[in-house]
């Protein structure tokens, strides 16, 4: 089902016309309300005036995360407190998080867009579906909750941990649809196998999953597990949370919300706009949003654009799997290498497992990089004439594969921590010294 055909399956003119009336509105917006931006636009010599078409866009200036921060917590905030009905917030890695606010009419469309993600996912109101990110400032959960809502599902907040519930919960009430991290909805199958249930025999039939980069050899894993089709979504905190893109059942690219959200691809070093199908960075800017409208938002994620009509009868651009962002991108010995390649070539390895470690460090002046991966049950059970096979096969692979030496540890089942929210898998050393 296509939840908003009106929307979903626009003429591309007529969506063009549309973005560029709110695009208009939104720069307006900011100008007006926003002290950031009319400083901003004041220092680049630009009125609101001069954006006359879409491509007119490119003459603003980028937002980025510092500019939320230094505005923390309501700087950017384009409404009175009073017209702010929610706050969500995502943790940073350092200091203070960046605060998000939301009006009615926000939230409204907040989970408009969700639903047409979920319909996109197959998502019926016929479905029982468990939610396992965690409830609280992060808009996962609550995001996906009144998205699904709208559709007609039967939600099962559950939020995260306590996985021995989550498959108690799966059983009992009869769960058809899962939504989390890739990487937590693995483990909660490991568990149940652990438990003596196996997830396939569960009636789970599909699984939204986003919140991180997921390989292609992930999705298989979790297609396996759970016997479920895994469909992947996209978003971020700063332009709404998730409802930005999503995957629908013929799973080739994300659809893009785009009659709420402006896309660009952009080369990360120059700032130059690309073209449809080159590679680069994701910027987005937002063309509804009323409590916090934001102009050009560098995502950091790396993706390519495909504005062709889908197959599932969508006109709206899509976005291929987010796999990396320019600031995962680890330099390795002079190499440049995405821990999601890394991902890949483990995958590819029989006796290896999803659950795995990157560990980069300096040895003196020269860059080390340690890959630690859990093995499958029956590997770790054989021969160690096949471990030492393995490890070579592994060490092999990189360097032919991406051109990186790597010292390889091989780990019993289980042995590394599991992630209930973003998984962290990278560790690089090199910084703090
Ligand atoms: O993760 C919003 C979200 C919640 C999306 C639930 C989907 C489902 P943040 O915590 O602000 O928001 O993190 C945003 O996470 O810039 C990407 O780097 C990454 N990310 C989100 N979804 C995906 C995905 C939420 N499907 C950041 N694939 C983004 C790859 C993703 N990366």
């Amino acid at each position: 089902m296509i939840w908003d055909i009106q929307h979903e399956c626009m003429d591309r003119e007529q969506l063009q016309s549309l973005q560029l009336l709110r695009l208009k509105e939104t720069v307006h917006r900011v100008y007006e309300h926003v002290p950031y931006y009319r400083r901003l636009f004041d220092e680049h010599g630009i009125r609101p005036a001069d954006v006359q078409s879409l491509e007119d866009v490119s003459m603003l200036p980028f937002t980025t995360k510092t500019a939320l921060r230094d505005n923390y917590p309501y700087g950017l905030f384009a409404m009175p407190m009073n017209k702010i009905v929610r706050l969500h917030a995502s943790s940073g890695t350092t200091g203070k998080p960046t605060v998000v606010g939301y009006s009615q009419r926000d939230l409204d469309t907040w989970s408009d867009l969700v639903a047409r993600v979920a319909c996109q996912a197959g998502v019926t109101a016929d479905d029982v579906v468990q939610i396992t990110f965690g409830y609280g400032l992060f808009t996962g959960a609550f995001g996906l909750h009144y998205g699904l809502e709208k559709v007609g599902a039967t939600i099962v907040p559950a939020s995260v941990g306590n996985t021995e519930r989550q498959i108690m919960l799966m059983q009992d009430f009869n769960t058809t649809a899962l939504v989390g991290t890739p990487s937590y909805c693995l483990h909660l199958a490991e568990a149940a196998v652990e438990m003596g249930i196996d997830p396939a025999s569960l009636n789970i039939r599909v699984g939204l999953y986003g919140s991180e980069a997921w390989t292609e050899s992930m999705r298989n894993e979790l297609e396996k597990a759970w016997g479920a089709k895994a469909t992947d979504n996209f978003g971020l905190s700063e332009i709404m949370g998730p409802g930005v893109a999503g995957e629908c059942t013929v799973e080739s690219g994300l659809h893009i919300n785009e009659d709420h959200f402006l896309v660009e691809v952009i080369d990360p070093e120059t700032g130059k706009p690309l073209d449809y199908g080159e590679e680069g960075e994701l910027v987005i800017t937002t063309l509804t949003k009323e409590a916090l409208p934001i102009i050009r938002y560098r995502t950091r994620d790396i993706t390519v654009l495909n504005p062709e009509k889908c197959a599932c009868g969508r006109t709206t651009a899509r976005m291929r799997k987010v796999m990396g962002r320019t600031d995962d991108m680890l330099i390795i010995s002079g190499v440049n290498v995405f821990p999601s390649q890394i991902e890949t070539v483990l995958m590819d390895i029989d006796g290896t497992t999803p659950h795995y470690k990157i560990i980069v460090d300096k040895k003196g002046y020269l860059d080390y990089l340690e890959v630690q991966v859990e093995l499958t049950d029956e590997m770790f059970t054989g021969a160690f004439r096949d471990l030492e096979a393995l490890e070579r096969r592994i060490k092999e692979r990189m360097r032919s594969v991406l051109q990186i030496n790597a010292k390889v540890r091989l780990l019993e089942p289980r042995s590394l921590e599991r992630s209930t929210g973003k998984v962290k898998r990278v560790f690089d050393y090199r910084q703090e010294k």
